[in-house]
């Protein structure tokens, strides 16, 4: 039997509903709904503007209810690691946005508090600045956390609009920094060593386990029944579209790409050497308690915001062109550190990168085509060294590397990938986190017949959505 689920999917740049049909050797989906998530900045900082986030959510799920009036549940899932500060049912100010430089201080604190070393023995996470520990110290010192009786990331705090309940969904409270990368509980003992408040964590839930059902006003204006269930998934965008990998093999790595490229190989325990520290290896908690063993190396962010910087001047940017552009320098272009912090702040973007090649004596892009090649080659480099890192560190053999999400359509990127790390891109599918979170979802709800596990999901992706295949040129390995 077929039916059908709603997914609501937020990123960093635009959200989506998307109704999911799951039956037997059956996955469709449906775009219902498509909206820009746009940030603001105001005097404090640079926030999400949740509410018309949220307002949006609402008409798209009553658009997927109208659609498909027997939904069986909703589920949702965002980027990582930002959230609402809560007192009582009352969000606390508008949460701020990862790209917000209040941070800086939250990391020096924290760091006097529990060293880098230890804090990667406990918890397994990649420093980034934004992970939520060091947003929540930064909370702490401008005195907003003492308020707080509850702390909700982006997907929880939807599900505490859309239930009344207030849970933590395990993957992405992985990425705060808070969780014992060995059992997955709250680490107690972290928590009160970093002076934070344990009391504002929720209780966790796993992928699959029912956050509840809707609120009576929230199902009146969806026009959905009460007794919807709204179900967790990997409410951390990357954990769900690591679900939709669209193989069953062990030898393949994955690079999740849209805003951020996640790039790394899924295992079934965490690893946390000093060496992965150093390299910057994160461990993030996937679907079914796998571990994403993987590393954040930058994304399309350094195009788009380009792009952004080049329209300034009221001319807007066709987009396949200036990569046809891109594709087309023959002359060789430099390569600069795409992870390098100075490129993570909302910005002039070209003038930052002609800067990091000015400061280093090297000769920087000149051309927009050039600039643009520049940003597809580093990223491609970073991709291959993340990927050298990864099997040395993890002990695994990568034989391809399937590239899912929005860049999987950048094809001079998924070339550029395969000639840089020597190996086979298979390229697909575009809307990897949909359909992760639809089909854990739909697992939940019991609308996949027969096996369930991870690797028959994937097999299914595998079925449905044939990836795209890049070979690698000869010669140009860099990884
Ligand atoms: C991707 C992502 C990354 C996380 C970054 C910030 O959308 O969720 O996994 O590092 O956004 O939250």
């Amino acid at each position: 039997m077929t039916a059908a689920v709603a997914a609501v999917d937020l990123g960093a740049t635009s959200g989506r509903v998307m109704l999911g049909y799951v039956g037997h050797d059956e996955l469709r989906l449906v775009p219902v709904a498509r909206f820009p998530n746009t940030p603001v900045r105001v005097i404090d900082g640079l926030h999400w503007n949740i509410l018309e986030l949220y307002r949006s959510v609402i008409a798209g799920l009553a658009s997927a209810v109208r659609e498909e009036p027997d939904i069986r549940s909703i589920a949702v899932d965002s980027w990582a690691v930002d959230y609402a500060l809560l007192r009582g049912e009352r969000m606390l100010g508008t949460p701020y946005h990862y790209r917000d430089d209040r941070t800086a201080g939250g990391v020096e604190a924290t760091h006097a508090l529990v060293s880098p070393a230890e804090l990667y023995a406990a918890n397994g996470l990649q420093f980034l600045a934004f992970n939520t520990l060091y947003q929540l110290a930064a909370d702490r010192a401008s005195g907003t956390l003492e308020l707080a009786d509850g702390m909700l990331l982006v997907p929880d705090l939807v599900n505490f609009w859309l239930t009344g309940q207030r849970r933590a969904e395990v993957t992405n409270a992985s990425t705060t920094g808070l969780l014992d990368v060995h059992s997955g509980a709250w680490d107690a003992e972290l928590v009160e060593r970093l002076g934070l408040p344990a009391g504002i964590l929720p209780p966790l839930v796993s992928p699959g386990a029912t956050v509840g059902t809707l609120l009576p006003a929230v199902a009146a204006e969806l026009g959905a029944p009460a007794s919807l269930p709204v179900s967790a998934v990997g409410s951390h965008d990357t954990a769900s579209a690591v679900v939709a990998v669209p193989s069953t093999a062990e030898d393949i790595a994955y690079i999740s790409s849209g805003t951020w490229s996640l790039v790394g190989v899924e295992l079934e325990h965490p690893v946390v050497s000093e060496e992965g520290r150093l390299a910057g290896f994160t461990n993030e908690g996937g679907v079914d308690g796998r571990i994403r063993y993987l590393q954040n190396v930058s994304g399309l962010w350094l195009l788009s915001e380009s792009v952004r910087t080049w329209e300034r001047d009221g001319v807007p940017i066709d987009l396949p062109t200036l990569i046809a552009e891109a594709a087309a320098v023959t002359t060789e272009v430099p390569v600069f550190e795409a992870g390098d912090a100075v490129f993570v702040a909302p910005g002039d973007m070209p003038a930052r990168i002609a800067d990091w090649f000015g400061s280093r004596g090297m000769p920087s892009p000149q051309s927009r085509a050039e600039f643009v090649r520049s940003i597809l080659e580093s990223l491609a480099a970073a991709y291959a060294q993340s990927i050298e890192a990864a099997t040395a560190l993890s002990g695994r053999t990568v034989s391809a590397i399937h590239v899912v999400g929005g860049g999987s359509q950048n094809t001079l990127l998924c070339q550029l990938t395969a000639d840089r790390t020597g190996r086979p891109v298979l390229a697909g599918p575009v809307e990897a986190t949909a359909i992760g979170n639809v089909l854990v979802q739909a697992r939940a709800q019991g609308l996949v017949a027969g096996d369930s596990s991870l690797e028959a999901l994937r097999s299914l992706v595998a079925r449905t959505f044939r990836p795209v295949r890049y070979e690698p040129a000869r010669g140009r390995r860099s990884g």
